[in-house]
């Protein structure tokens, strides 16, 4: 029998979905039985609501009146040294490039020189605009670069992201050696659940309203989908681009039928019982939400972008449409809206898929498989 292994996870603390992969992912690895460090400088959510025995640590940094905002990405590599002094961490598993990988690089590099335990091996899980808007901006290129190169292991949460990684970063191209693991789901906690509390026919969104998301395109979409009918759009989540989407729908006049619930933690008594789930992005690696969506029995529409053809399959989960194409995406959800049928057999197949492909256990087996070549 393989012996458990010490692994420390650096993530974002936010309901964005690398926050959300790094912990759950976290605690599923305590639950094989490995003892689970997670590094941030808040409690993510998603660790938060759960009971399960995964070690967090807040690293802040001191707050110094030189500091602008501490650097709290130094705190994180400095309290990852103290642990791995204390108890030698076998991996240490950054999630998103920026600032995460640079934390991890540098605090296996200090233990390489200072510490008489063997150095953790370095694994970097890139999620999508940590290299498409964040890291390959001239700002952070040359540093992304380097950790990537010097990670032991570079991973994507698909295989449109890799492509995009081994463009982005040719030094990494020859032939591209990013390891492609997809995100995956808790299949007990998202699954077809009943709670909704509106009448009628309902489509959901579940975003940090950021433009990339385009959610005022999605209001538009939406508007155009009723043709007088009656729906409600469920918009879960918040962020910059909340307010603009509020004003259209109060200038479509549909402010009645459009509904901002804020961050809510209910995901699966949200998704479950809608009609259609609405991904609008502009650029998504991968799509967590649809694919939450999916496990709760749900069918998705969405932009055909990046990643997501590896996780919604067109005509039989839901239905993509091109990027900009606002009349074909409000007749997909025309479609999935009002006809029942329909959706109930699409919103089974997304379950399926869900199971079949994106199922936590078997995804969390593969991490595990990946550190364990490493260490080897
Ligand atoms: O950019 C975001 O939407 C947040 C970001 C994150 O890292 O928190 O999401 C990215 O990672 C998710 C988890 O791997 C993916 O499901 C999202 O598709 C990806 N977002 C984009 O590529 C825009």
């Amino acid at each position: 029998m393989n012996a458990p292994l010490k692994i420390g996870i650096l993530c974002h603390p936010t309901y964005g979905g690398s926050g959300v992969v790094a912990s759950e992912l976290a605690l599923s690895l305590a639950e094989r039985g490995h003892t689970v460090h997670l590094f941030s400088h808040e409690v993510p959510p998603r660790l938060a609501r759960s009971s399960g025995p995964v070690e967090m640590h807040v690293a802040q940094g001191l707050p110094y009146p030189l500091f602008q905002t501490p650097p709290h990405d130094l705190a994180i590599t400095s309290r990852i040294l103290d642990v791995h002094r204390k108890v030698g961490l076998d991996v240490v598993h950054a999630h998103y490039a920026i600032p995460h990988a640079v934390s991890a690089y540098l605090a296996r590099e200090a233990a390489r020189a200072y510490t008489e335990r063997p150095a953790p091996k370095l694994v970097t899980t890139l999620h999508g605009t940590d290299i498409t808007l964040v890291g390959n901006d001239p700002s952070y290129a040359a540093l992304t670069e380097h950790v990537l190169l010097a990670s032991d292991r570079v991973t994507t949460v698909s295989q449109d992201l890799a492509n995009r990684t081994c463009e982005n970063f040719k030094v990494l191209a020859t032939p591209c050696d990013v390891e492609v693991i997809p995100n995956f789901v808790d299949l007990e906690f998202f699954s077809p659940k009943q709670g909704i509390w509106c009448e009628g026919p309902v489509a959901v969104h579940v975003s940090n309203f950021r433009p990339v998301k385009q959610v005022p395109w999605l209001v538009r979409a939406f508007a155009m989908a009723l043709q007088g009918r009656d729906a409600t759009l469920i918009l879960v989540g918040d962020g910059p681009d909340q307010p603009e989407a509020r004003q259209l729908a109060e200038r479509l006049g549909i402010q009645d039928k459009v509904r901002f619930l804020g961050v809510r933690d209910a995901l699966p008594q949200l998704l479950g019982p809608a009609h259609v789930y609405c991904s609008s992005s502009s650029e998504e690696s991968f799509g967590l939400s649809a694919l939450e969506a999916m496990a709760c029995g749900t069918p998705v529409v969405s932009t055909r972008v990046g990643g997501v053809p590896e996780v919604v399959e067109d005509g039989v989960s839901g239905f993509l449409t091109e990027l900009g194409d606002l009349e074909a995406y409000a007749d997909a959800l025309a479609r999935l809206l009002f006809d029942p049928e329909l959706s109930r057999r699409m919103g089974a197949a997304a379950r399926q898929t869900a199971i079949d492909r994106f199922d936590r256990v078997r995804v969390t087996a593969q991490y595990e498989a990946m550190y364990r070549r490493l260490l080897a």
